[in-house]
């Protein structure tokens, strides 16, 4: 019976969709009773299963779903959809992504950034994507064209298309710090000990698909010619690449597909280009849903030697979001609180970097509440709860730094960091 728990936890989080009407019309939302052989051949069907509750599994089924239900006696009951949908609420004004930022319009917002702050705000582009996108990055520092030495800081986001809230936290931290680093002391303390970098969107080729194609994609837009697409980064970083079929899987159709080696994408690749010419101390890569703080490894439900620390760290960053809105995020373990992954960004962080990294699961904290549909309303107030959680991170940095400890940072001569753009 654990097993089966175990098993439907792993679905419910890979392929965890929401429950309002953003199903396609053929996609319905139905109940299956829990039971060992029925949820063996969910798993082969590569079902779309939602969770699990008092005893039903819930799947938006595709047709051929329901015929192989039918063919293998197996009942169902259709559920009904809310009528409601966030969705609704997207304002027209702002295209069909609302107030959600697409690629050209993050593109924009991150040029006007560095436009109206030059002294504090550099925009570099780090890499192409497979369909000949820029992956940006944000410095934000004192005296921002030059390399000091000073600790580093990095704040990722959208690793997965339909995330679409992680693109936002992370945008905005980069904007509240340049807009308030004159005014505010604070901020201008931590700007000036620091470089903060910010990668709000690792995977724009699958955002844009998300938006104009299919609102659910996951992975990047790879074209594994097998008439399959993608490559789930968040499964594709070199620390126990592939260490098990349970983390990640060497399926090309499966979501959580992770490449035919350990850095075979170009975001992916960016990322570790990055690191390669910096000294990062700490790292936040922000996804959604779920309302949780977590950190390595994910592989394994051992702790790491780190975890100690590292869930003191999660805790004290809990505890200071909390009054911001009243909301919780839980915290711990990666492996050990959800389910097991292999290859993500936060493991190998930790692994080949040694330095403490945390995956927020952004609100909200399960389906029930919309999923991946946060509200455009929500959005401030999620990024104003996760504010003091990275200046948390960006002080303990600071804290923490001793330029002596560290190896010494390449020469930004040699450094791949490009600044021409499209
Ligand atoms: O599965 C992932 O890559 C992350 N969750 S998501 O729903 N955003 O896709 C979680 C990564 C954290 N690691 C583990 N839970 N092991
Ligand atoms: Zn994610």
């Amino acid at each position: 019976m654990k097993k089966i728990i175990f098993i439907l936890l792993i679905l419910s989080q890979i392929y965890p969709y929401p429950l309002y009407s953003q199903s396609t019309p053929e996609q319905k939302l139905i109940t299956v009773s829990k039971k060992k052989e029925t949820v063996e051949k969910l798993l082969q069907w590569n079902a779309d299963v939602l969770m699990e509750r008092k005893g039903k599994i819930y799947i938006l089924a595709r047709p051929k779903d329901l015929n192989k239900l039918q063919s293998n006696h197996i009942p169902y009951t259709m559920e009904k959809l809310p009528s409601s949908t966030p969705l609704g609420s997207m304002s027209s004004q702002n295209g069909i992504n609302g107030a959600y930022h697409s690629y050209s319009e993050l593109e924009r917002d991150l040029l006007t950034l560095e436009e109206k702050h030059p002294q504090t705000v550099k925009v570099f582009n780090i890499g192409d994507t497979l369909e000949k996108r820029n992956i940006y990055a944000l410095k934000i520092s004192d005296h921002v064209q030059m390399d000091e030495q000073e600790a580093e800081v990095i704040f990722l986001g959208c690793h997965h298309a339909r995330e679409w809230i992680s693109v936002e936290v992370p945008l905005l931290l980069g904007k509240h710090l340049a807009e308030n680093y004159s005014t505010d002391p604070q901020i201008q303390e931590i700007v000036n000990q620091s470089e903060i970098w910010i990668v709000p969107l690792v995977n724009p080729d699958g955002l844009h698909y998300s938006i104009y194609f299919y609102r659910y994609w996951r992975k990047n837009r790879r074209n594994n010619e097998d008439g399959t697409y993608g490559v789930d980064l968040n499964r594709n970083y070199d620390y126990k690449w592939g260490f098990d079929n349970k983390g990640s899987s060497p399926q090309s159709s499966s979501n959580v597909y992770r490449g035919n080696s350990p850095f075979s994408e170009p975001e992916t690749q960016s990322i570790r280009d990055l690191f390669s010419i910096k000294n990062f101390q700490a790292l936040i890569s922000y996804h959604s849903y779920s309302q949780i703080i977590l950190y390595p490894w994910g592989y394994t439900t051992q702790p790491s030697p780190k975890d100690e620390m590292m869930e003191n760290m999660a805790a004290q960053m809990s505890a200071l979001m909390k009054p911001v809105s009243g909301r919780v995020y839980r915290y711990g373990q990666a492996g050990a609180s959800l389910y097991l992954t292999n290859g993500d960004t936060t493991d190998w962080a930790l692994g080949d970097h040694n330095i403490p990294s945390f995956t927020i699961e952004l609100p909200p904290v399960d389906i029930l509440h919309g999923g991946f549909f946060n509200s455009e309303e929500d959005i401030h107030h999620i990024f104003r709860e996760n504010l003091p959680a990275a200046l948390y991170l960006i002080r303990w940095a600071i804290q923490e730094y001793s330029p002596s400890s560290l190896p010494p940072e390449p020469s930004s001569r040699n450094s791949p960091l490009r600044k021409e753009r499209k």
